[in-house]
């Protein structure tokens, strides 16, 4: 192979790499490490939405980002993907005109109720900037954090940003929907990067992702849910667990879309209708 080719060979396996966000659903259709150079035609087919009528991206709004470097390799023993970064950004990813952030100001809740550091409204307050008083800190080893989206809505993505200062990657991170507030009734899970099951809710498939500003972007293929949970344990830096926003894209029902607008049959006006007079 020339060099030409070589380093061409070698842009689009980079490209490849970086490129695909987090859009395989749990249980499994990430590859394998070993696999990746094998299948880069179906990655990359993965990390782009369907181009559907009435899709349009998201209004995605990223963070700064804490470093300028574009990070080349992930912390030895995780399995993670890098970045986009630097020029080759994040393609947009696309849902149904009007998907917003219904997770903005929504109520909070968590395995640890008091937190380390920062309290757990924060989690959804918009402040996703990678600040000293930006993060809620939760205990060590299995946390999570939920957000009620105060009634089931369609979902198409969330995005969490845990915390994003430094090049860390989140352990067991673990992206659930369910009906009720204990994840009893209807849980369905987004995604799941516990390869070993050491959090306890089977094994995941899905890869990780070293935190940046991009954060990490989850597809959620328009289930309808009330409730989202998000798991996590520790990270490569320490056992805690930072949250700095999650970011929840679905349609409110108040959303000026077409499915949307119709009127229930309870507010139905009457037609104008005038009838003859009788005859006598
Ligand atoms: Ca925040």
């Amino acid at each position: 192979m020339s060099d030409t080719l070589t380093r061409l060979a070698m842009g689009i396996a980079l490209t490849v790499a970086a490129a695909a966000p987090a859009q395989a659903g749990a249980g499994g259709a990430q590859p394998k490490p070993e696999a990746r150079s094998a299948a880069p035609k179906a990655r990359n087919a993965r990390a782009t939405p369907p181009n559907k009528p009435g899709f349009v991206p998201i209004p995605l709004k990223l963070p700064k980002p804490r470093l300028v470097d574009t990070p080349k390799k992930v912390p030895p023993g995780t399995r993670a993907k890098l970045p986009t970064g630097g020029p080759q950004r994040r393609k947009p990813f696309l849902a149904p005109k009007g998907a917003r952030n219904v997770a903005k100001g929504k109520p909070v809740t968590a395995s640890d109720p008091e937190p380390v550091i920062g309290a757990l409204d924060m989690v959804t307050d918009g402040n996703k900037e990678a600040t000293e008083d930006a993060y809620v800190e939760l205990g060590p080893a299995v946390q999570w954090v939920q957000i009620d989206l105060g009634k089931p809505l369609p979902v198409y993505a969330v995005v969490v940003w845990h915390e994003h200062k430094d090049r860390r990657v989140y352990h067991d991170v673990v992206i659930q929907v369910a009906d009720d507030k204990d994840f009893i009734t209807n849980v369905r899970a987004l995604f799941n990067s516990d390869h070993d099951n050491s959090a306890g809710l089977g094994i995941g498939k899905d890869w990780g992702c070293l935190e940046t500003e991009e954060g990490l972007l989850v597809d959620a293929k328009g289930v309808r849910a009330r409730y989202v949970r998000l798991y996590s344990n520790g990270s490569t830096a320490d056992d805690l667990n930072r949250y700095t926003e999650v970011e929840v894209f679905g349609l409110d029902d108040k959303a000026p879309t077409g499915a949307a607008r119709a009127k229930p049959s309870s507010e139905k006006t009457p037609l104008p209708l005038k009838l003859p007079r009788p005859r006598p």
